[in-house]
């Protein structure tokens, strides 16, 4: 039997959070059997905010590096840049006439990114949503995992492609969030009530996937906690919960689990427990990604072929849309 699509991406915007890989990369890991994949590196979503060009190709191979070290297989998936299959700015334009300006405006993350850029709310920037429909429907994906911040894009994806269904008849499938439970919302360590970024501009609030032993250790001990000494998850205690949150993810315990585990204990051995088991799943990942890294021969083909095969997918469902919406395309 044919398997469903999956797709997802990430953009290459800066160093990836451990929220990043939870909420993200590592689910890809564990559907990649079950599904056909489409793991993106989206670069064209990236330059809707500022990107120096020279860290923007580096940071490329380093993502797809990344995929690769957290166990994205790429002889089972396919892994490409964006940017590399025309096709996605090609359906954004055909998308974005069934789109509209009110609808784009109204989406949280374009009035958070406008607020934090306001020197530049550019198109992209609000065309975001569109391209990323682009990306998603493009395949005729089923399944789109996810963390929860990116659950309005995904809804914005499913209206367009119902909108141009209902207008030209079935085109795209409509596809489905898949957002798991645990590390789907990791927050801040120093704002334990907004989402860790990779963009924050406090260092200390976001832990990297490329920070070594000591700073992960460092960047737990100085989190936020709450007031009381109870490790407890409970809405009072928004900075507990977080930790409890990423010890759950990192240690495949639940949270349950881990409060039992920490009942009685004080703050500083339960960040000091939460930090050294971040950093043990890190270490290997870093060390294979560093590997990779010096065979940027391998990785240019992993990322060729990986093109070649999401352009072919890609053309079909394109030119079934150029034929719905009467685009000519030759006699
Ligand atoms: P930026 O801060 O630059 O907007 P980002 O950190 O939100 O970037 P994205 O590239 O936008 O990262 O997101 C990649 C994936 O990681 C998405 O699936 C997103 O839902 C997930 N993700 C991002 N931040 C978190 C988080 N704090 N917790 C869980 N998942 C997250
Ligand atoms: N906007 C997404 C990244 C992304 C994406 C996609 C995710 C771009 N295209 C298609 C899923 C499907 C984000 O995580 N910020």
């Amino acid at each position: 039997m044919e398997k469903k699509v999956l797709y997802s991406a990430v953009q290459p915007s800066g160093n990836l959070t451990i929220g990043n890989y939870t909420g993200a990369i590592r689910n890809w890991v564990a559907l990649q059997d079950s599904y056909e994949c489409f793991y993106a590196i989206a670069n064209m979503h990236a330059i809707t905010v500022r990107q120096e060009p020279a860290e923007l190709r580096r940071r490329t191979l380093e993502l797809c590096a990344l995929y690769i070290a957290c166990g994205v297989d790429p002889e089972k998936c396919t892994l490409y840049v964006q940017s590399q299959v025309p096709q996605h700015a090609e359906l954004t334009w055909v998308l974005n006439s069934l789109t509209y300006v009110g609808e784009m405006e109204r989406m949280t993350q374009f009035k958070d990114k406008s607020a934090r850029h306001a020197e530049n709310i550019n198109m992209g920037l609000m065309d975001y949503p569109v391209l990323m429909a682009a990306d998603i429907l493009l395949y005729q994906t089923e399944i789109v995992p996810v963390g929860i911040d990116q659950r309005q894009h995904l809804e914005i994806a499913r209206d367009i492609a119902v909108r141009f269904n209902n207008r030209y008849g079935e085109t795209f499938r409509v596809p489905e969030g898949y957002i798991m439970k645990a590390g789907a919302k990791i927050a801040s360590l120093q704002e334990p009530t907004k989402k860790m970024s990779k963009s924050d501009e406090n260092l200390n609030a976001s832990v990297f996937l490329s920070d070594d032993r000591d700073t992960v250790i460092r960047k737990f001990k100085r989190a936020v906690t709450d007031s009381g000494n109870e490790i407890k998850a409970t809405e009072e205690k928004p900075g507990v919960s977080n930790l409890l949150n990423i010890y759950a993810a990192f240690s495949g315990k639940t949270v349950e689990e881990a409060e039992r585990e920490f009942e009685g204990k004080g703050y500083g051995e339960f960040k000091l427990a939460v930090g050294e088991t971040v950093a043990d799943v890190l270490a290997p990942v870093q060390a294979e990604q560093k590997r990779l890294l010096a065979d940027k021969k391998y990785l240019g083909e992993v990322l060729s072929s990986g093109a070649e095969r999401a352009f072919k997918a890609a053309r079909k469902t394109l030119s079934k849309v150029y034929r719905k919406i009467g685009f000519y395309q030759g006699e």
